[in-house]
């Protein structure tokens, strides 16, 4: 049985739909991090950078704690042997997406969200982080022209990017006043992921 430390959000998301399609058996835990109660002691034994996800696999040889989103898909997909593949070729572009995904997209876009939303508006950055958005959604474009999965077949480095595109692809084509263009081949994608059962069961609150 996995413990799953969870608050709502894109980054919860992307652990969850592994978990659903590792078929591993887990109770949500959540922490409510609107209240501070990602500080707690216990939570920072096993996520130290005080952030959600977080996972704790309950297994046979003990108790195995995983944070960061990367590493817990990883840690899933290897206890579950599904959605990374073995071949070395195929396990390093699928691990080189995966990060991609996780850090240089998943990293980003929070980021320009917080500088479009907060108050004291500041243009250098909001144009730093909308060029370095629309960038790297092209490059997610012309990837997904080429393959019809960013590693080639679906696997784990799907899930972070969906979840952030689906989230926030709209907002940045606003944002980027037509330079971002039509992105026919991320929504072919995005339709495809979204009907895999794992993650209609968890885009719908599940
Ligand atoms: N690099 C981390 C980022 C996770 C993250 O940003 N979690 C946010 C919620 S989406 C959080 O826990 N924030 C609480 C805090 O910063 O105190 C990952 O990929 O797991």
């Amino acid at each position: 049985m996995i413990d799953f430390y969870t608050y709502p959000g894109p980054n919860s998301r992307k652990a969850q739909i592994m978990l659903e399609e590792a078929g591993a058996p887990y109770t949500v835990r959540t922490v409510d991090i609107t209240k501070g109660e990602q500080f707690a002691p216990d939570f920072l034994r096993i996520s130290p950078n005080n952030k959600i996800p977080a996972i704790v696999d309950h297994t046979a040889a003990g108790p195995v704690a995983v944070f960061e989103t990367a590493a817990i898909l990883i840690y899933l997909a290897e206890s579950s042997g599904r959605l990374l593949p073995v071949d070395p070729a195929a396990r390093a572009s699928t691990l080189a997406w995966l990060i991609w995904g996780t850090s240089s997209l998943g990293g980003a876009l929070p980021q320009l969200h917080h500088f479009v939303d907060s108050t004291d508006k500041v243009p250098s950055a909001i144009e730093r982080f909308a060029n370095d958005c629309v960038r790297m959604l092209k490059v997610q474009e012309r990837r997904l022209s080429e393959v019809e999965f960013l590693a080639g077949e679906y696997s784990v480095a799907d899930i972070p990017s969906f979840c952030s595109t689906a989230g926030w692809l709209s907002r940045v084509k606003a944002l980027s006043n037509g330079a971002l263009g039509d992105t026919p081949a991320t929504h072919r994608w995005l339709k495809a992921v979204a009907e895999r059962p794992a993650v209609r069961k968890v885009m719908a609150g599940g």
